[in-house]
């Protein structure tokens, strides 16, 4: 089995950090060895097959993004990234699990949009995958088929009280499947916005001619956001179903679940890095020479960019420092302006939702431990080590430590990141929504399950090397 040594770095933990050497055999971490550690004494830097030297910076668990939709169809089109291009450049940004959502329509059996899933992603990621359930269609033959998903190693599902005609499930839909969440087990996951009001508003803002992606924003304003938050919340808190609300992006919404959680409730939260630093304001100022006003397509995304006016954004950091929110994903669902967005001028509703942000969410939430909004030890937390406890793969991932999937990515802060407009990502995307953005840090080497797959600049993994990951119940409720 091929051995490697990380040495002389700050390994670093939800809980702390130490200096540390990180032995890997094969595809797990065997030991991790303070200064003093009987084994560092032999020479065992002669002994393994690979010497990665850390000297100067850190070494963290891999990063989790729980959240992703490769080639999710919306909205007469597919998001952009395959599950091929989407992993590889969660690699290239220290992401080495990505949980993406399996889709089943309205109309279709669970077991066939899983299989569906399972043929995209099969044999094709850089990184390990595995899977939510999305139920589209809350039929009883779907809530039928959710408690199976639990042995397949999909202890999670998702609905949508947005996107009515789409995905959108009714109250006695969401109550139903959530008396099955509260008996399994399983992880109720919400898209929380009431879709019925917003489509009026939308409705409403085109007819006045208010057309530009700004006012997709106007029209899922945050009251839409809140009460449906606090619908889901009571509808879990009568069922006793766990509660996962996905991209919340309203600090209402952040009141909801801080009061929920107070009153003991398994309720939770994510937010993603568009929430903490983008606002509406700048997509209402977003122009270029190409596109004009409708710039601001890029960041057409659902939950909504919120106003920095009205303090969203400061909220959202101060919730992840006190445990309100839990967790920070993505929601990568990149779509490329020309074709794409493109299909939205004119009208905002047809402008496909999302934002491609796999490759730096580690980086963008790094900058958080810079500007002193959070510990180094809470970036690690939010990024990887709580996804892996919330969706049951603590201990064999989210952590460094002996037994451990050695995910590893050694992190220099010293380092420097620029993200430009479309050749400096490899994400599968004519565009960046974070164009501009310059990072104080740079994710060095990712090693996943003991291969390096990226270093010193190089992509060496393969299509591929990525496995479905089995999941267990959530590891994280109270
Ligand atoms: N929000 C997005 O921005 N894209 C896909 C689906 C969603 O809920
Ligand atoms: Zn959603
Ligand atoms: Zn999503």
């Amino acid at each position: 089995m091929a051995t490697t040594l990380i040495t002389g770095g700050t390994v670093v933990s939800a809980t702390g950090r130490m200096q540390a050497d990180v032995l890997i055999e094969g595809e797990r971490i065997v030991a991790v060895l303070q200064p003093g550690s009987e084994l560092l004494g032999t020479d065992l830097a002669a002994s393994v097959d690979t010497v990665i030297d850390a000297t100067g910076r850190y070494v963290i668990p891999g990063g989790i993004d729980a959240h992703t939709h490769m080639q999710l169809p919306f909205g007469g089109t597919s998001a952009s990234d395959t599950f091929e291009t989407g992993t590889r450049a969660a690699a290239w940004g220290g992401t080495t699990t990505i949980v993406d959502f399996a889709v089943q329509r309205h109309g279709e059996r669970i077991q066939d949009g899983l299989a569906h899933w399972h043929e995209l992603a099969a044999g094709q990621c850089a990184v390990d995958y595995g899977f939510h359930q999305i139920v589209g269609g809350v039929d009883a033959e779907a809530l039928a088929a959710l408690p199976g998903l639990i042995d397949e190693g999909i202890t999670s599902f998702k609905m949508f009280m947005a996107y009515p005609g789409v995905f959108y499930a009714d109250d006695a839909q969401i109550l139903r499947a959530m008396q099955i969440s509260a008996r399994t087990g399983m992880l109720t996951m919400m898209h929380a916005e009431n879709g019925p009001v917003i489509d009026v508003l939308a409705e409403q803002l085109v007819a006045e001619g208010k057309t530009d992606p700004y006012f997709h924003g106007i029209a899922r304003a945050w009251q839409a956001e809140e009460e449906a938050t606090h619908r889901a919340i009571m509808l879990a808190d009568l069922t006793g179903a766990p509660l996962y609300v996905v991209h919340v992006s309203a600090k209402q919404a952040v009141r909801q679940l801080a009061w929920a959680r107070d009153k003991g409730q398994n309720v939770f939260g994510e937010t993603c890095p568009q929430y903490l630093y983008l606002s509406l304001e700048e997509q209402l100022g977003a122009s270029s020479e190409r596109w004009g006003a409708f710039e601001g397509a890029k960041w057409v995304c659902s939950t909504p960019l919120r106003s920095r006016a009205e303090g969203h954004q400061d909220h959202m950091w101060q919730a992840l420092r006190t445990n309100d929110l839990q967790m920070v994903s993505t929601d990568h669902c990149p779509f490329c302006m020309t074709d794409q967005k493109e299909l939205g001028r004119g009208d905002f509703r047809a402008i496909p939702n999302g934002i491609g942000s796999v490759e730096h969410r580690m980086d963008l939430m790094y900058q958080g431990v810079v500007t002193g909004e959070i510990s180094l030890e809470r970036w690690v937390e939010l990024t990887s080590t709580t996804p892996a406890r919330m969706f049951g793969m603590y201990g064999r991932k989210g952590v460094i430590q002996p037994g451990a999937d050695a995910d590893v990515v050694v992190y220099d802060p010293a380092g420097h990141t620029s993200i430009g407009y479309d050749k400096t990502h490899h994400m599968n995307m004519d565009h960046s929504a974070w164009e501009g953005f310059e990072i104080d840090g740079h994710v060095d080497t990712v090693i996943a399950r003991g291969k390096v797959i990226v270093d010193a600049g190089q992509y060496l993994g393969r299509k591929g090397d990525g496995r479905f990951v089995r999941r267990g119940l959530s590891q994280y409720l109270i």
